[in-house]
């Protein structure tokens, strides 16, 4: 039985109604109001199996926990411009595609106003675990300024995990200095082992005081990637590896890179899909390179999951993004106001608040643990499998409006249980107050392939477009936690996945 909740302790069971627990002063989000709260969190991915030490290590982390970002936040500080690379589905005046949607950074940082803003982001968001660079360049490219900004972070704030993304080339140089900041995940995007591949999607490398093209590049890139990631691995920091999904260049070839990866020790994969768009003014954009489909995507994480763990939850985020994944409200936190935020901001009372979330997370966790076990054993061993939809604004529950939804969370439920494997953008519903019925078509589209879409509550219309396209809307859950609602569902509606008679 766990121990009382110091918020409010919702039950265990379902599908009895849960009581929504209030949040700790600052976190937004609870309580169902409409359209007012945080946006997020997508559906647990396991992390079963870890040694507790790396658990330790990634259970705050929301790139590195799918679970965790139901209920952890990061944010980026933009002071690393420059680039030594050029890849060919990156615009300079658009964020690193590595980790970013494309999307012009709004304001290039300087060390000490990166550090600012991170206390002012920690006064109001304590859901706020991890600070990394990502750009809009290379964060090694230029490295002291990334340096300084962790060491400046390092100071004011100790508890904040730091975090790195980076194209690896200069990567062996520093990863003495990473390991002795405390940096302790970085993320090398590798997108090739073969630099006949790599030759398609760098068109330069430069690298000791040289320019370099073609193969010569590519195989560089490739080496230089190779003994970065063996190197920290062998320094004991957890290395997430992604890589852009490029139909008609690497999208086969991914496999072989997922197994070089995992054969270094890398801990994570998060294969991404390329973002391609002419008005980016991207080499693939103007030349037409698409990018993959949800399917596609998804068939190649299915196939590359074994031994080591696949993202799917990634947002592929802007270079200073803030908030929740999925969010960004780093138009919150400008020049302008960093100061007047920060001056008033006392660190040590903030650290607190942020330590006291961090209590109520773990008493939500384990009775989200409990109820979805206890759902779990009503399964029975049918075959079948559905694929569903969710809206959340995080915290693990189905706590959105339909019309509030800018994107679905996607589970694949059989009797195995409920997994997460994805999340699908539309356009929102409910404008302003207003239902936009062209946004419907759309929305169905997106939604593809689900038998059923789990809302805090839908109107009359769009529940109607829904069923006519043969997805249920489903409100019966409203509020309750994600895993155990659909487990519970999926064993109420499909004939023999449930081990008790009806
Ligand atoms: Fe940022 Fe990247 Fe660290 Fe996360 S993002 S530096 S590991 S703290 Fe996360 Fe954003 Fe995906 Fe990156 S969702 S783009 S994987
Ligand atoms: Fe752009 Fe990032 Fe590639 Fe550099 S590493 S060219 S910033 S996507």
């Amino acid at each position: 039985m766990p121990a009382p909740l110091p918020f409010a302790s919702p039950s265990p069971a379902v599908p009895a109604r849960r009581v929504i627990p209030l949040a700790p002063a600052g976190v937004a989000g609870r309580g169902g109001t409409c359209g007012t709260a945080t946006k997020g969190g997508c559906g647990s991915g396991s992390s079963a199996g870890l040694p507790r030490h790396i658990l330790d290590r990634v259970h705050d982390h929301p790139c590195y926990s799918a679970e965790a970002h139901h209920h952890f936040a990061r944010m980026h500080v933009a002071v690393a411009p420059g680039c030594n690379i050029q890849c060919n589905y990156c615009n300079r005046k658009y964020d690193c595609a590595n980790e970013s949607r494309p999307g012009v950074v709004s304001e290039k940082l300087t060390p000490e106003l990166a550090a600012k803003k991170v206390l002012a982001v920690a006064a109001r968001i304590p859901q706020l675990s991890v600070v990394g660079v990502a750009g809009p360049g290379d964060a090694l490219a230029i490295p002291e300024k990334t340096f300084r900004t962790f060491e400046l972070i390092r100071e004011a704030a100790p508890d904040i995990r730091l975090c790195l993304s980076t194209n690896g080339l200069a990567l062996p140089d520093h990863v003495e200095r990473i390991k002795a900041l405390g940096v302790d995940h970085v993320t090398i995007t590798i997108n090739m082992i073969d630099p006949a591949v790599g030759a398609q999607i760098y068109p330069w490398i430069f690298f000791d005081h040289k320019r370099r093209r073609g193969l010569e590049a590519a195989r560089i890139l490739h080496e230089r990637q190779m003994l970065g990631l063996e190197m920290l691995v062998a320094a004991d920091v957890l290395v997430k590896v992604n890589s852009v999904m490029i139909p008609g260049i690497n999208d086969r070839h991914l496999a072989e890179v997922n197994e070089a990866v995992k054969s270094r020790g890398a801990f994570l994969h998060n294969i991404m899909p390329l973002i391609s768009d002419p008005t980016h003014g991207t080499h693939f954009g103007l030349t037409g390179q698409r990018g993959p489909t949800p399917a596609e995507l998804k068939a190649l994480q299915d196939a590359c999951e074994g031994e080591m763990q696949m993202m799917r939850h990634c947002r592929q985020c802007r270079a200073d993004a803030v908030g929740m994944l999925g969010e960004d409200r780093g138009a919150e936190f400008t020049s302008h106001n960093i100061d007047s935020i920060a001056a008033g901001v006392d660190a040590a009372a903030v650290a607190e608040s942020r330590a006291a979330y961090r209590s109520f997370v773990e008493r939500e966790r384990a009775d989200r643990d409990a109820a979805t076990e206890s759902a779990q054993a009503r399964l029975g061993t049918t075959a079948e499998t559905r694929l569903v939809a969710v809206a959340t604004k995080g915290s693990g529950r189905i706590n959105q409006h339909f019309g509030h939804a800018e994107e679905f969370q996607v589970y694949e439920v059989s009797a195995a249980g409920a997994k997460f494997v994805g999340h699908r953008k539309v356009s929102l519903y409910c404008q302003g107050g207003y239902e936009d019925d062209e946004a419907m078509p759309g929305i169905v589209e997106a939604l593809a392939g689900c038998g059923a879409v789990f809302v805090a509550k839908i109107g009359h219309c769009p529940r109607k477009d829904l069923t006519a396209a043969g997805i249920a809307a489903v409100e019966d859950y409203a509020h309750d936690y994600i895993e155990a609602s659909l487990i519970d569902w999926f064993a109420k509606s499909v004939a023999g996945a449930t081990t008790i008679a009806a």
